[in-house]
């Protein structure tokens, strides 16, 4: 399968560092950007990757098991997760989409804690000011305002371009090809230019939103778009977790010395399906799946690794069994998670107390009450323990 020559899909102009076959190459804008990792840094990356591949693998098989609703993959994605997600500083702060695991994984996100959304049992999962990592958003593009709007408030409170390295912030928002064809997105690219915001646009193009193709999407590769909203945009080898994290260092660094933002286009390939939901042999030839197969990130950076000798035995079995215990964990934590008091969704809908959350609280607790099972408050009601009353009405009287 041929590389398209131009046209969104093109890999003309990718930022490679390291080719699918795990070679180093070298690129003059990029090269002093790695030049301080050295061979811990690298496994450290290598480690990440693999964990994370791993729960993207037992979050699939406990879907598969009535274990969660929903999962959505990330297999494929992990070179662009987690090379960007190393060059985060801790003030930074992340809006992601749904499947940014390896990104959650480098913000000290539990990942078993990732799998109380797709459990449907929590609106979150994970405190967002805690990690810098805020909820994954389902609606698609539109986190790319909010991270503006966050970005534009970093800059007021004046931790930007202080030159202070554990003051000056950066703020990053990740999505999909297919976003760029939300309004959103574009809205966020224009306020972020006009107001210099400290933020990045990690776009991750996967070259499919669910059965869109990118080629449905744009006649021109993503990136390009930027500039004409006034921000500087580059084009990356997303399956090359090295040049992944450099075009971010150097992204970040512009945002937090109070350059504006930068449009990161990250090409790559998510082998997983969109969701469990989805069966993309409808639409993906097994050839495209097979070409991309063979430009694996984690396989990229293994090779790399054991041409300079810094993969031993003694790592790899190490990892081998901490991705077991990850496995493990995963497996019995999900299995062990309670089930939230229904009452639970009017929390955390407002910060402050709201008078009409309180009524709509109110109300429905009374209606819970109104069941004769005693089990009120679990969402289990028995066939037939509705009370005699009959069912209360919204404003609370009887029908
Ligand atoms: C505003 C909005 N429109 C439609 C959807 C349904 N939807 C869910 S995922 C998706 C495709 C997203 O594709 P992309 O942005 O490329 O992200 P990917 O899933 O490929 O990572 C769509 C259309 C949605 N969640 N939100
Ligand atoms: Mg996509």
């Amino acid at each position: 399968m041929a590389a398209a020559a131009s046209g969104p899909l093109t890999t003309d102009g990718l930022v490679q560092l390291l080719t699918p076959e795990g070679r180093r190459v070298s690129h003059p804008a990029y090269d002093h950007l790695v030049a301080h990792l050295d061979a811990d840094a690298l496994r450290a990356m290598y480690r990440d990757m693999v964990i994370v591949r791993r729960f993207d693998t037992e979050a699939t098989a406990l879907q598969r098991q009535g274990e969660l609703a929903l999962f959505a993959q990330a297999l494929g994605q992990e070179g662009a997760q987690i090379g960007s997600g190393h060059a985060l500083l801790p003030q930074d702060h992340v809006f992601p989409s749904y499947r940014e695991h390896g990104v959650a994984h480098t913000r000290g996100v539990d990942l078993a804690d990732v799998l109380r959304l797709f459990r449907g049992i929590d609106h979150g999962g994970w405190d967002p000011v805690a990690h810098g990592f805020h909820l994954y958003t389902l609606v698609i593009g539109s986190h790319t305002l909010h991270a503006t709007g966050y970005a534009m408030g970093v800059q007021r409170d004046g931790a930007v371009g202080t030159g202070d390295p554990t003051r000056d912030t950066a703020v990053v928002a990740y999505f999909g090809d297919g976003a760029t064809s939300q309004g959103d997105v574009s809205e966020a690219l224009v306020f972020a230019a006009v107001n210099e915001a400290p933020v990045v646009f990690f776009c991750q193009n996967n070259q499919w939103a669910i059965s869109e193709p990118t080629t449905n999407q744009s006649t021109v590769p993503l990136a390009d778009r930027a500039p004409g909203f006034g921000i500087p945009s580059v084009r990356v080898d997303g399956n090359d977790v090295l040049a992944s994290y450099a075009v971010t260092q150097e992204a970040l660094q512009r945002a937090r010395s109070g350059g504006g933002p930068t449009f990161i286009e990250a090409f790559t390939y998510r082998m997983g399906a969109h969701t469990t939901s989805d069966d993309p042999s409808r639409y993906r030839s097994a050839e495209q799946e097979d070409y991309w197969r063979r430009r694996d990130p984690i396989d990229r950076l293994r090779a790399y690794l054991e041409s300079l000798g810094e993969l031993p035995t003694s790592f790899l079995d190490q990892l081998d069994a901490e991705a077991d215990d990850l496995g493990e964990r995963i497996r019995t934590t999900v299995r062990a998670m309670g089930r939230p008091s229904p009452a639970s969704m009017f929390e955390h809908v407002y910060a402050t107390p709201h008078s009409v959350v309180d009524a709509e609280r109110a109300w429905f607790e009374g209606y819970e009450s109104s069941f004769l099972d005693g089990k009120h408050g679990d969402g289990r009601h028995g066939e037939g323990a509705h009370h005699a009353a009959g069912q209360q009405t919204r404003d609370g009287s009887h029908r």
